[in-house]
């Protein structure tokens, strides 16, 4: 039996993951909405550390400063007073048809302005309530046609609108860094930076990409047929891992956001295993602190009682492949395998310190060529322990 998660496990969940009512393109809503601080207290009681949310997930897209202000009030008393952290907030630029051609890239300029100015807006709302991270997904950004958009201009424009967002952050000194979330489509039959590489070379061009960095999600990076853990292992080498966002998914499919686990099993225990335990051949590597955050949706044939079960089940999930992860690592077989495979081995640099290119030419080290051809790796034995550990 698991035990129960506390807020020390840094759980978080969007509001629009336990609030989603059901409502997909074939079908209207399956559960009542309740109120944004109603779902924020039962996450607490759940033992859940922390909520995000869009803008538009806590008042509604037309309420004016007043209405905005008093209903944001009443959901930071109630996080304050369950003792949730406001971690992240991000905008929504995709719902309203105004985004239909996106926001920061739409082919309409004043779009672009308007959008802007939205995301600025909730960038001051972010800081205002403590938030760290800044998630930006665009899920508008792209383009059926290709007929229909100049990705020269895209790019300029998707760069200079992260700049000023960027420039506005540090101009006024807020301790907020943005995550960009990549997606491959849906709902844009092609969306701009669509996986993590994409993502880290549009950052590499930045002014200020300093405090620009990725929130990859599981399922957004399987749906590109793409290894999620490889994504989180490279982002977290280019030091970009800001923010992670956990669920499930299935193979090529539509955007599925199952609970944590309920997709491909394997690979979501290696992800634990890379978030719990590092790189095997770096102690001291790079380590991903921030929140454990689920941005996923509790299947549409659920009731209210199914929706935080499922929240349950993402946390639970979690804390079971935590530990067969730890497990996993102290196994003396598992060290065993490991070091037959030669995993610890990649981290020695292929040079010498100091060695030219001169010397490496000039030098065959004694390679006997058949012998390397000939070398047995035992990889699968070293998976099928990762499985006994994980089922068995
Ligand atoms: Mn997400």
């Amino acid at each position: 039996m698991v035990r129960q998660p506390t807020p020390e496990d840094k759980f978080s969940f969007g509001l629009w993951t336990v609030g989603w009512t059901g409502v997909d393109p074939f079908g209207s809503a399956s559960r009542p909405a309740l109120d944004p601080w109603e779902y924020a207290e039962k996450l607490a009681e759940l033992g859940a550390w922390g909520v995000t949310f869009h803008d538009n997930d806590v008042f509604p897209f037309d309420a004016d400063d007043a209405a905005k202000d008093k209903i944001v009030r009443r959901f930071k008393e109630a996080t304050d007073r369950a003792g949730l952290v406001i971690e992240m907030v991000t905008t929504n630029t995709f719902t309203h048809p105004v985004f239909k051609d996106g926001g920061l890239t739409s082919n309409d300029r004043n779009v672009r302005r308007y959008g802007l100015r939205k995301v600025l807006r909730a960038v001051d709302l972010a800081a205002e309530l403590g938030a760290t991270t800044f998630v930006m997904w665009g899920g508008r950004e792209g383009a059926e046609y290709d007929g229909s958009k100049d990705v020269f201009a895209a790019m300029e424009r998707y760069k200079e609108g992260l700049d000023t967002i960027a420039g506005y952050i540090k101009s006024q000194d807020y301790d907020l860094r943005i995550g960009l979330e990549p997606k491959p489509n849906e709902p844009r039959g092609d969306i701009f930076l669509p996986t993590v590489g994409h993502a880290l070379a549009l950052i590499a061009e930045l002014e200020h990409g300093d405090i620009v960095g990725l929130n990859p999600e599981t399922g957004h990076e399987q749906m590109a047929n793409l290894n999620y853990t490889h994504a989180l292992g490279q982002a977290l080498w280019s030091g970009k891992l800001f923010h992670i966002d956990l669920n499930g998914q299935r193979g090529l499919k539509y955007d599925q956001d199952l609970v944590f686990g309920h997709g491909d099993l394997i690979s979501a225990f290696f992800t634990i295993d890379l978030v719990e335990n590092g790189f095997p051949g770096y102690p001291d590597g790079p380590r991903y602190t921030g929140p454990r955050h689920f941005d996923y949706k509790p299947s549409r044939t659920e009731h209210m009682d199914g929706v935080w079960e499922s929240a349950r089940a993402c946390m639970s999930t979690y804390l079971m492949l935590a530990e067969k992860a730890r497990a996993f690592r102290a196994d003396p077989r598992v060290q065993d395998a490991m070091a037959y495979a030669g995993v610890l081995d990649l981290a020695q640099p292929t040079l010498a310190p100091g060695e030219t290119v001169e010397h490496l030419l000039a030098t065959d080290d004694g390679f006997d060529l058949d012998a390397a051809a000939d070398r047995d790796y035992g990889f699968v034995r070293l998976q099928q322990l990762a499985l006994e550990h994980l089922i068995g």
